[in-house]
């Protein structure tokens, strides 16, 4: 929905900032939310924001997001107090005039603003290791950080994310009504993925088994939802706070697999070119366990590689399920874009697969310290 300079003004007007607009464009990648870019003038200091529509067909209760968002963020600040860097180690609200940390508009939509993160910036597609040791390793920060959070457990934004098993029913819902004549397009995929359906529901038997711990994790820890820095290429800020909720580690891991570990973007569609490449593997091993290595049990150790699988498997199928309901969901580009998704995954979930052994192996190696 486009912005215009009037509306971009009245918005920025209703929280705690100050100097004048200098200028207002549509930034970022995200598939859900709406977000903007503003520079003002502060006098004669040109400061940078980011402003965010919260989807609010997405998140039900964005009042209840924006309480998980406070809490962590004010939490990180605590944790990186004295640090050098802190500022941008963490994202920093803009209050709104009110007080409150989001603003509701006149169509009952909530907006928030937080700091522009100087000096670094996000990548769609990962290019070198070091680039996916700093982002698992910024990631793992991040549940570390999180595992001393005071308080309630977090609000669910979004029950049943990680799900995969009520992902795939979900799909096999979507099937059944194929509102929009699609399911014919797409028998493979949809065989494929219904063909995977027993071993959906491993990590959460291991959870319900009493063998893997809740922690409060990020969820959506795509490599372009990390800031990396554009000197030393370190994991700065971690953002994209939405989906911070109760989880399993497996799930942040494991889209740092599904989205750091292929050469390709997301949405590539010479499939030829999708696969796992084992140093990108084995950097996120790295960067990870670095950080979370001290406070992982060997239980979610071992499940590692699985979470590559499960995670790229079942955002697969959200973006299948997506297409065969018409695309009302994520964002999309041109026709097909979220079957094109589809493929791109699954083809990344049969290269795994291919070479689990290989990544059981890392993981070992990395443990024991023999390679
Ligand atoms: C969405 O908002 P964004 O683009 O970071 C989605 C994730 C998916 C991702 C796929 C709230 O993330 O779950 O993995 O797209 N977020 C939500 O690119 O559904
Ligand atoms: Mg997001």
């Amino acid at each position: 929905v486009a912005v215009d300079r009037h509306r971009a003004e009245w918005i920025l007007d209703q929280f705690q900032l100050y100097g004048r607009i200098v200028s207002f464009a549509p930034f970022g990648s995200g598939h859900i939310n709406d977000t903007f870019a503003s520079v003002c003038d502060q006098a004669g200091t040109k400061v940078r924001y980011v402003h965010q529509r919260v989807n609010s067909g997405v998140f039900k209760r964005p009042d209840e997001l924006m309480e998980n968002v406070e809490r962590v963020t004010a939490h990180q600040r605590i944790k990186h107090a004295g640090e050098p860097g802190a500022s941008r180690s963490h994202l920093t609200l803009v209050p709104a005039k009110d007080g409150r940390p989001y603003l509701i508009d006149d169509e009952g939509e909530y907006w928030r603003t937080y700091l522009f993160v100087e000096g670094a910036k996000t990548h769609n597609v990962v290019t070198s290791v070091s680039q996916a040791e700093e982002a698992a390793a910024a990631f793992a920060r991040f549940q570390r950080d999180l595992s001393d959070m005071p308080g309630d457990r977090p609000h669910e934004t979004i029950p049943g994310f990680h799900d995969s098993p009520e992902r795939l029913q979900a799909l096999e819902s979507a099937v059944d009504r194929d509102a929009h004549n699609r399911a014919a397009q797409a028998r493979e995929e949809i065989d494929f993925a219904l063909s995977r359906k027993a071993e959906s529901r491993y990590l959460l038997d291991l959870k319900a088994d009493g063998r893997l711990p809740e922690r409060v994790t990020h969820n959506d820890t795509k490599i372009n939802n990390v800031m990396l820095d554009d000197i030393t290429g370190r994991g700065v800020c971690v953002i994209d706070l939405d989906t911070v909720m109760p989880g399993l580690v497996h799930y942040d891991f494991g889209d740092l697999v599904r989205t750091s570990t292929s050469p390709t973007a997301e949405d590539e569609t010479d499939l030829s070119k999708v696969g796992m490449r084992l140093p990108m593997f084995e950097a996120l091993v790295r960067g990870y366990m670095r950080e979370a290595g001290g406070f992982l049990t060997d239980c979610e150790i071992d499940e590692l590689p699985f979470a590559g699988v499960l995670m790229t498997l079942t955002i697969g199928v959200r973006f299948l399920t997506d297409f065969l309901s018409g695309d009302l969901y994520f964002k999309t580009a041109r026709p097909d874009h979220n079957l094109d998704r589809c493929r791109t995954q699954f083809a990344l979930v049969r290269s795994i697969e291919q070479q689990r052994e290989e990544m059981d192996r890392v993981l070992e190696c990395h443990n024991t310290g023999h390679y």
